[in-house]
Formats: C-alpha cells, structure tokens, sequence
C-alpha cells in the first residue's frame, strides 16, 4: 500500500501538478506560437526574434514540441527565408496544419517585390524537412496587410485560410491545400462584429477595441472562433469573435489576455484542447534581453464557459 501510495504521490508532482515554466523555450527568442496537436504530441510552429533588432527583422521559424506541456523539445529552425526563393525579409508569423498525411506550414514574408506575401512549405512530418509547395507565394497582391495567416478545415472538408494586419481577410482553399478557389474576401468590421473599428474615429468603440492582426481560426463545438491581437492600452491584447458559420457574420466576445504589460508591444496567440484541457498561447517579451523585438512564447491552461466562451485569461511569469 505504501508503495502505491508514493507511485501516486510521484505521479501527482510530476504529472498533475506540474506547469510549464514560461516562456516554454528559454534557449532562444520564439514569438507568435501556433499550436497544432497530431497524434498525441502538441507542435508549437514559432518565429525567431534576433536580439538586438530595432523592428522584426526576422529570418527563419521554429519548431518546438511536447507530450505533457510541461517539457519541451526544440527541433531547431528546418525553414528560414531562404526556403522560399521570393522571400528577402520579415518571417513573420505562421501556422502548420495536417491534411492527409501531409504538413502545410503557411508563413508569411517581405517579397522580392517589396509587399508581405503569403507563402506555403509541405513536409510530410510535422517537423520537417519542409519545402517550398509552390515555388511562389500563395497570397501576393502588392499589400503590407498579407501577414499571419491562420488555418482550419471544416467538418466538410472545405479548408479556410483567414489572414490579415488592419484588414482581416479570406479565401477557401482547395483540398490540394496549395491553391484556392473563389476571390479574397475581405471581412466586414463594426463594434458588434470586433468590438470597434480601428483608425475610425466616427465610429463608437464602446469596448475600446478593434481588429489589430494575428488571426486564430478554429472550430469547436459547432462555434467558430476567431482570436486576434486587438487595440489595448498600451500595447496589443487578445480579443476574440464568434460565429455559427465559418465566414461570419463575426459577433464580438470581449478580450480573452488583457494587455498586461508583458514586456512586449504585440501579442499573438493561439489555442488547442490536448488531452481534456485548454491551452491558450501567446507571446511575451519577459526572458533576459528580451522585449518587442526579442519575445517568446508562453502558454497558459484554461476551461471553457459551459456556454462556449472563453474566460479572461491572466498571463503568468513563469
Ligand atoms: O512577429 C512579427 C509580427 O508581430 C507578427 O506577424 C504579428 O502578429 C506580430 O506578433
């Protein structure tokens, strides 16, 4: 009995009241956390933030994995700008999703012909070796409004690919995952759908927020949520939209991570159900040397209310 009794005792430390220590990587800078859960392992896809910068100038993205969110194993950087011959600068964020076996990793970059594009690297692992899929970017319409583009197939198989910095923008993509059908779409924003309109001073913004950038698209329980970097203060916090469909209309929710002075301008999150939790990730600016252009990635658990949405969250420093 005794024996038992400290195998549960043991496993209790070790499993059910361990945290993860954030930022979950502490060997280097790892900003814009995209979770993706396959096969029992969760995959943070992350940007790379080079000390000592004064704007992102960033060059190459990150993977990162676990199985308990507790311990972390880093698969170093298998895409950088160089993976993609159209790309010269700005590896902004990104987000990996599975189809069929095969790994889509949608990032975006300062083209070769000086706008953000939208580009997609294929891998048949979650961690690489990656390759450019097209050769070309995926979105490329001359705008600096191409970033963080953000991912999720619908029950009928049809696959959106939401992005956008000020304007949010959508298309459906084919199941090839490397080509869409149909024009852009550009969303609709009012107080209602994300709670203000940003850089519109005729428009009442009763909750002192708007659409920013960093997208989070996903389904659960037939909800469809949208999370996204919203106007705090002094800073960005993470605010979030639902819908019963997956192209809106958008009813704004409120703020899920207030701008909580994290050391960092920006905020950019993402969220997964892993083994009958919640994981919201986000980004901070708090390990040595760090700040807006030197951020990692953090992660904080929480539950769902029982009607859907999602409780504030509060950023913890370690
Ligand atoms: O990391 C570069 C940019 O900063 C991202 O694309 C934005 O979402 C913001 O986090």
């Amino acid at each position: 009995l005794k024996k038992y009794f400290s195998i549960i005792l043991f496993s209790l430390i070790f499993t059910g009241f361990a945290k993860s220590e954030n930022p979950i990587m502490q060997s280097h800078f790892g900003p814009d956390p995209a979770p993706m859960v396959y096969k029992g392992t969760v995959y943070a896809y992350v940007g790379d933030d080079i000390p000592g910068t004064d704007f992102y100038y960033m060059t190459k993205w990150r993977i990162l994995s676990t199985t308990d969110m507790v311990n972390w194993t880093d698969h170093g950087s298998p895409i950088s700008l160089e993976s993609f011959s159209w790309a010269r600068d700005r590896a902004w964020a990104a987000q990996c999703i599975e189809r069929n076996g095969k790994f889509y990793w949608y990032i975006c970059a300062q083209s070769t012909k000086n706008d953000m594009s939208i580009g997609v690297a294929v891998s048949d692992s979650p961690t690489g070796p990656f390759k450019d899929a097209i050769g070309k970017p995926l979105i490329a319409n001359g705008s600096w409004s191409n970033i963080d583009p953000t991912v999720a197939i619908d029950d009928d198989g049809q696959a959106y690919l939401y992005w956008g910095n000020g304007s949010l923008f959508y298309v459906k993509l084919n199941k090839d995952m490397i080509s869409y059908s149909g024009d852009i779409v550009t969303v609709p924003q009012s107080v209602e759908s994300f709670g203000g309109v940003r850089g519109n001073k005729s428009t009442d913004n009763p909750n002192k927020d708007s659409y920013v950038e960093g997208p989070w698209f996903y389904k659960r329980n037939d909800i469809y949520y949208l999370m996204y970097a919203g106007m705090g203060k002094g800073g960005e916090c993470l605010s979030y939209s639902t819908s019963k469909s997956p192209i809106g209309p958008w009813k704004y929710q409120g703020k899920i991570m207030e701008d909580q002075k994290l050391n960092s301008f920006t905020n950019h999150g993402g969220i997964i159900d892993y083994k009958g939790n919640s994981y919201l990730f986000y980004h901070s600016g708090l390990l040595p040397n760090g700040g807006s252009y030197g951020r990692a990635a953090c992660v904080e658990q929480f539950t769902y209310n029982p009607d859907g949405t999602i409780p504030s969250v509060k950023a913890t420093k370690e």
